[in-house]
């Protein structure tokens, strides 16, 4: 009789626990697993739902902290920092136990991280950096190194045209003005190229690393400026977009232009085994599952290293075409 009171009196404990845990407002919010009383509530600020990319990131930090047991409190900034901003400071008043997000830019966040401190709420950063001088402000930044990724897009481009002396014009769609991505792949792609006069960057602009404004973006390079030999996109999604403005403008895109994009999202990876795309930097979204075990640590107090770098590749045409079928995102 006692184990079975005490057994149903367990079972409405937990059940209260999970209740508790799940109830409270902001954002998409899914309960954990395990829903104990050690479990950990997490605020994630999401950048927004810009590119295929994206989508794949918010979909691993989903699925990971249901599988982490790890409740999650998702907000979408819709690409704006005052809106990463509002729901860090809900999270902190909501007192989670964690809170980790990636950073539309690099700039800005010192006050707000400082309050989150004040708080005693670890914050990790994921995918993108600050520049906040005082890195006591995050526990530890998770993502890929996107100045690598630029230097790996002008190594491509250095071997491609290793046999001609004559110029190449290059024109550049950059990602986020401001965020950690544009700012390091256009440095990184730049390092690399420099060393030989011949490579000219002829315009660079921003498409916010969506579709619709990398075909924009384009369209207007497209006119302005004679004789584009090659295309540098930050990401494959403004890389898709521009080749419809190639296409629009009667052009043969991976031929008459050669394109180079960084991310190698399944849409990017299918116009890249197509002939359209000529090369493609990897950089990988499926953060989510090194997130959460991060958290876990972080809120043990236990010691995490300072930078965590995601480890990534590049593809040809041809490797396209082989992994085609097996990509996941
Ligand atoms: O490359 C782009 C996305 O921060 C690495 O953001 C990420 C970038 C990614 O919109 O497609």
């Amino acid at each position: 009789m006692f184990k079975r009171i005490s057994a149903l009196l367990l079972a409405g404990l937990t059940a209260m626990a999970v209740a508790s845990c799940g109830s409270s407002g902001g954002g998409t919010t899914s309960a954990g697993t395990d829903g104990g009383a050690d479990s950990i509530t997490m605020g994630f600020s999401q950048v927004g739902a810009e590119s295929g990319w994206r989508t794949a990131n918010t979909k691993s930090v989903q699925d990971s902290a249901k599988n982490a047991g790890i409740t999650l409190k998702f907000s979408d900034a819709q690409q704006k920092q005052e809106n990463q901003i509002k729901a860090i400071r809900s999270y902190i008043q909501q007192k989670v136990d964690v809170i980790a997000f990636s950073p539309v830019v690099e700039s800005g966040w010192d006050t707000v991280l400082k309050e989150a401190q004040n708080a005693k709420i670890p914050v990790i950063l994921t995918d993108r950096a600050v520049d906040s001088k005082d890195t006591s402000l995050y526990k530890t930044f998770l993502g890929s190194d996107f100045v690598e990724e630029g230097k790996k897009a002008g190594q491509w481009l250095v071997e491609e045209y290793k046999d001609t002396k004559d110029p190449v014009n290059i024109v550049e769609l950059q990602g986020t003005t401001g965020s950690a991505p544009a700012n390091d792949r256009k440095a990184g792609f730049a390092e690399v190229i420099q060393a030989d006069p011949k490579f000219k960057i002829v315009a660079s602009q921003t498409g916010d690393f969506t579709r619709a404004k990398g075909k924009e973006v384009m369209e207007a390079f497209l006119k302005s400026t004679p004789d584009i030999d090659v295309l540098y996109a930050h990401n494959d999604d403004m890389g898709l977009g521009a080749i419809e403005a190639i296409e629009g403008a009667g052009k043969v895109p991976g031929k008459d232009i050669k394109i180079i994009t960084v991310d190698a999202v399944k849409d990017g990876m299918q116009a890249l085994a197509d002939g359209k795309i000529n090369f493609i930097v990897e950089c990988s979204p499926l953060l989510g599952p090194q997130l959460m075990d991060l958290a876990k640590k972080v809120v043990k107090g236990e010691q995490v290293p300072a930078r965590v770098v995601t480890e990534e590749t590049t593809f040809t045409q041809e490797q396209a075409k082989q992994v085609l079928s097996t990509r996941q995102y």
